[in-house]
């Protein structure tokens, strides 16, 4: 049996070419305290490498027998420069470290590497060659520490053995850590971490952070877990780093988790915590979800051939009004100081049905919605009263837009496609740019006198069900024989008061929608015996 015993500082080095140390059946005992350095590729072919000491090589390291450690520390050290390949084979290593001359040198698995101790990584690329070879792994027990200076992560696959819950292991790089809790803990956890520079662009482009993360687990039902995901500053792409939270992609959806979310924009990582054993195996990203939204809009009611008039401004509510049915909007919008052009306060919602078809996209298709104001200009705007309305939403792709205003007919844009800017745009003063419900006798929005084909939303739904009909004449009635004054429902042209000329509205409406109607007008014996107000208008936004 050949044994060459190495219990001091050995150099192999050679001429011209890198040098090589190549096992083809022997066994290399490296005692401890002993320190093999190899400017070439350490290649053990066939035979045993026993390592209670210490192994750097410049070159690549393959392993393709036995290797093994005793008592001692056991530790391969990768360093120089070039791309060093990595491959332990079906054996442990109790260390590696991986320290390259620059960051622009690195180590590449040429198979499965499972380091049982410790993980240094110093300097240098590390990666698990995701994309090429999807099935090399770095594999390490829980239990090992993982320890990355500042900037280092491994791109591609690393699973950690042994799982237990209710301690944060580190995976990729020191803000890549699972803890999971509860249920039955999973027997191992792997991630997969692709940076943009290795190709790691998300499923389905639209709006991200240009690294894709992969979580799954074996065993283990029932679970949550908590993950920090870190990502690169020149992979932010169009997003705002302080409005950062993580995605899952789920049942063909990225779907954004608003909450919990903590965020860090100096050292680049989200968080989050409670993610179920379902989500966790998904793929991930980390997305901005707050999206502008560049919508303009008429109301018919204040119009007034040149103009929509901000007479009740005085009046708005300092609190957004939609708290109510049939808007239940319970966001807490509110204002100090009403902005000067403000006509009246609106809800602005997307929608995004799974089919993309506007009949589906009821308001159970809602991804997110915000109250703000419709300025004079017609453009809507946060209550800051200057800035386009923006919100989050809880999905990405193509979408809906709904404005809703509290006595006039709603109004759905078109299908609107998403972009990575994180912008929607609609002028709902064009017809063309307003969905139409194909059942519906009248346009969805009312053609404005005096405004050069513009459109504007139907005024008189003074009971906001809906529809403009004859029980909203009623109901103006009603409001006048009560003498109400204030910010009234029933004040259908926002006039600040409630009179005979909001009536001539409501009934102007009806007939208007009656002549343009591309089926006759609904005759209802028992509604009202005036038949020119048995017409009515009905919204075309699905409900
Ligand atoms: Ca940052
Ligand atoms: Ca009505
Ligand atoms: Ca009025």
């Amino acid at each position: 049996m050949k044994r060459i015993l190495f219990s001091s500082l050995l150099l192999i080095s050679g001429g011209f070419l890198k040098a090589q140390l190549v096992n083809n059946g022997g066994t290399i005992l490296i005692e401890d305290g002993g320190y093999i350095f190899c400017a070439g590729n350490f290649q053990n072919n066939s035979g045993n490498v026993v390592n209670n000491g210490k192994i750097e090589v410049q070159g690549n390291f393959q392993n393709s027998s036995k290797y093994a450690s005793g008592s001692g520390e056991d530790t391969l050290i990768l360093t120089g420069t070039g791309t060093s390949l990595l491959n332990t084979g079906t054996d442990t290593i109790n260390n590696l470290q991986v320290n390259k001359s620059s960051s622009t040198d690195g180590v590449k698995l040429n198979g499965n590497v499972i380091v049982a101790k410790k993980l240094d990584h110093l300097q240098g690329q590390f990666t698990t060659d995701p994309l090429l070879n999807p099935g090399f792994q770095l594999q390490a027990p829980a239990t090992a520490t993982f320890n990355f200076s500042a900037g280092r992560e491994i791109v591609g696959k690393v699973t950690r053995t042994g799982w237990t819950s209710g301690t944060a292991r580190t995976f990729n790089g020191t803000n890549m850590t699972v803890t999971t809790a509860g249920g039955t803990s999973p027997t191992s956890v792997t991630v997969i971490m692709i940076p943009e520079t290795a190709g790691g662009n998300p499923s389905l482009a639209q709006r991200e952070v240009k690294r894709k993360f992969e979580l799954s687990q074996t065993g283990g039902t029932g679970f949550t877990a908590d993950i920090k995901m870190p990502y690169a500053q020149t992979e932010v792409n169009t997003n705002t780093e302080s409005f950062l939270v993580p995605w899952s992609y789920e049942s063909g959806d990225w779907t954004a988790r608003l909450t919990p979310v903590t965020r860090d924009s100096v050292n680049n990582f989200v968080s989050t915590t409670g993610i179920t054993a379902a989500q966790f195996g998904q793929e991930w990203k980390i997305a901005d979800p707050r999206y502008t939204f560049n919508v303009s809009a008429a109301l018919r009611g204040p119009w007034n051939g040149t103009a929509m008039s901000t007479t009740i401004n005085g009046n708005l509510p300092l609190t957004q009004p939609y708290n109510v049915t049939p808007f239940n909007y319970t966001g807490t919008e509110s204002v100090t100081t009403r902005p000067i052009t403000a006509v009246d306060w609106v809800l602005v919602e997307c929608r995004r049905p799974v089919s993309k078809l506007p009949a589906d996209a009821s308001s159970s298709t809602s991804i997110g919605r915000k109250a703000g104001f419709l300025l004079s200009n017609g453009t809507i705007v946060n209550p800051d009263g200057v800035t386009p309305i923006s919100f989050d939403i809880t999905k990405q792709d193509a979408s809906f837009i709904v404005v809703r205003h509290r006595n006039h007919l709603p109004a759905m844009s078109v299908l609107i496609p998403s972009n990575a800017t994180g912008s929607f745009a609609n002028d709902f003063t064009q017809l063309a740019n307003v969905y139409k419900n194909p059942s519906a006798a009248s346009n969805p929005v009312v053609l404005l006198s005096g405004a050069s084909g513009k459109y504007g939303f139907w005024a008189g739904d003074a009971n906001k069900n809906g529809a403009v009909n004859a029980t909203d004449v009623s109901a103006v009635k009603l409001a006048i024989s009560q003498a109400v004054t204030g910010y009234q429902l029933s004040d259908v042209n926002l006039s600040n008061a409630v009179n005979a000329t909001d009536v001539s509205l409501v009934k102007s409406m009806i007939s208007s929608a009656a002549s343009n109607s591309v089926s006759s007008f609904r005759s209802d014996s028992n509604s009202n015996n005036n038949q020119q107000l048995s017409g009515e208008i009905n919204s075309s936004v699905p409900e």
